[in-house]
């Protein structure tokens, strides 16, 4: 027997998030959302899918527009409470094709065919009378009603609306399209599935595999972050030149070509994490970090602050080690000493707006003059040890704002890092810093040798760290 896929039809005054709790819902990010009221002309299905499988389907509306009216007709048709629903259908079949009550129809219409009722009140706003005929023209149709109390402003008027909303909807629920997680989805869920015994089944399929595909996200999210660290630690470029050109003339054009590669390197596994959450028109902005690394001296103390760990904390991992590799520093000195250290090793590059470490801290290793009497400039890996500390942090900062965002919101994503607490790496227990270190020193010295199995140690750990961090 096939599961019966749960709809539900989401209805509401206008501007209150009806489309927000079905883009919420139905993780998609298509669906119009504005501040202007009236922003949904008509109905529109949005399945919700996991694996190729849809769940369930929410249908947003516009709402409806007279209430009052349609409700004048209704009773003026009703004979009794128990022909109510066929009272609905024949002003559905009546008004179907005139002017009178189109959104009225068009709402009506999915309903009666089986959909359940999404009601969506803003909480931030008192309750009305006038809301009153609405809801009792949805109670008439007698299918399965939820309310969501969505709270969109600054007031809470919840107490006034709950127990209006009980005489109308058997279960009414606090919901807030913008700002729910996950584990609020499931509950949600789980409310649905004591609304209709039709669904119930279908329903507990859909939240086992919801969570199951959750698991999913978590594991490929931390291969493509274990994918990106590995490939920017090992990544060396080189170009080859004719007997008669200058290496000199070539060393900005191919270190900002190698920045760019790094740089691109990172968005892609963004936009990777991105896809993975479903988040197809996200933008993100870092703030914080690009203009203070744009403009400023990069080793400020602030800017070093930033992301990473602490100078302290790379010397007491004896992280040092990678910048000893470098040669850039004693491995012996202090915390203070060991940026000046850092600081003269590095190159002082021309103006780049990317993360400091890679820029000053890409080497030219070597110029090789011959081969077949051509010059080879060959450039990185990047050597700074703090660099995959600052890639992971990134990572994670971006990482735990994705599977936060809900798809309701159209602004942009700031990455911000906002010092100590939000440093994600600097969070992380020794035992687990060490293990990093180690494993990145590893990757650092095989360049692209055996990386399948140090991508997998790697995958493991960071799933460990993601899942402690959501
Ligand atoms: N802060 C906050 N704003 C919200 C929330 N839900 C919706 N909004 C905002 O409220 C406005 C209207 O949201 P929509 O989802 O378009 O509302 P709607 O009921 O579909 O509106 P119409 O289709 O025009 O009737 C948008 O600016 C949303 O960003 C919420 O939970 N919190
Ligand atoms: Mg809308």
């Amino acid at each position: 027997m096939t599961l019966q896929v749960p709809k539900f039809t989401v209805i509401g005054r206008v501007n209150k998030g009806k489309s927000s709790i079905v883009s919420t819902l139905s993780e998609d990010d298509s669906v119009v959302i504005d501040e202007r009221p009236g922003s949904t002309k008509f109905c529109l299905e949005f399945p919700f899918r996991v694996d190729g499988k849809t769940l369930m389907i929410l249908i947003d509306t516009p709402g409806f527009q007279h209430a009052t009216r349609a409700l004048a007709w209704l009773r003026r048709k009703e004979t009794s409470v128990s022909n109510r629903r066929d009272v609905i259908e024949k002003f559905v079949q009546k008004f179907e094709k005139k002017k009178d009550f189109i959104d009225e129809c068009r709402l009506l219409k999915p309903i009666l065919a089986g959909s359940g009722i999404l009601y969506v009140v803003d909480g931030a706003k008192p309750f009305r009378k006038n809301y009153e005929a609405e809801m009792e023209i949805l109670r008439w149709t007698g299918q399965p009603r939820m309310a969501l109390i969505n709270k969109i402003g600054e007031g809470d008027f919840s107490d006034e609306w709950r127990p209006a909303l009980d005489q109308y909807f058997s279960v009414v629920r606090d919901f807030n399209a913008n700002q729910v997680r996950f584990l609020d989805r499931i509950r949600l869920l789980e409310a649905f599935r004591e609304l209709h015994e039709p669904w119930r089944e279908m329903i507990t399929v859909s939240i086992n595999l919801l969570k199951s595909d959750w698991q999913r996200r978590q594991r490929e999210a931390a291969k493509i972050i274990a994918k990106l660290i590995i490939d920017e630690l090992t990544y060396e470029q080189e170009i080859t030149l004719d007997k008669k050109e200058n290496p000199e003339d070539h060393k900005i054009k191919i270190q900002n070509q190698f920045h760019d590669y790094l740089r691109n390197r990172e968005r892609k596994a963004r936009r990777s994490v991105e896809s993975l959450y479903k988040h197809r028109k996200v933008q993100t902005v870092e703030n914080e970090l690009s203009q203070p690394v744009f403009e400023q001296d990069l080793f400020a103390k602030t800017t070093w602050n930033i992301l990473g760990l602490s100078p302290k904390q790379i010397i007491g991992l004896g992280a040092v080690a990678g910048a000893t590799v470098g040669g850039f520093v004693d491995a012996g000195v202090g915390g203070a000493s060991f940026m000046t250290g850092t600081l003269i090793g590095g190159s002082i590059g021309a103006a780049s707006a990317f993360y400091f470490s890679a820029r000053r801290f890409v080497s030219i290793d070597s110029i090789i003059d011959m081969w077949r009497g051509n010059k080879i400039i060959k450039i990185g890996p990047h050597k700074n040890p703090n660099f995959p500390w600052i890639l992971l942090d990134r990572a994670l900062l971006h990482y735990k704002n994705i599977h936060d965002f809900a798809h309701s919101r159209r602004e942009k994503i700031i990455l911000q890092s906002r010092g100590n607490d939000q440093r994600l790496v600097k969070n992380l227990n020794s035992i687990q810093r060490k293990e990093l270190n180690r494993l990145f020193v590893v990757i650092r010295k095989k360049r692209n040798r055996d990386n399948a199995r140090l991508q997998v140690e790697l995958e493991k750990m960071l799933v460990d760290i993601i899942q402690v961090l959501t």
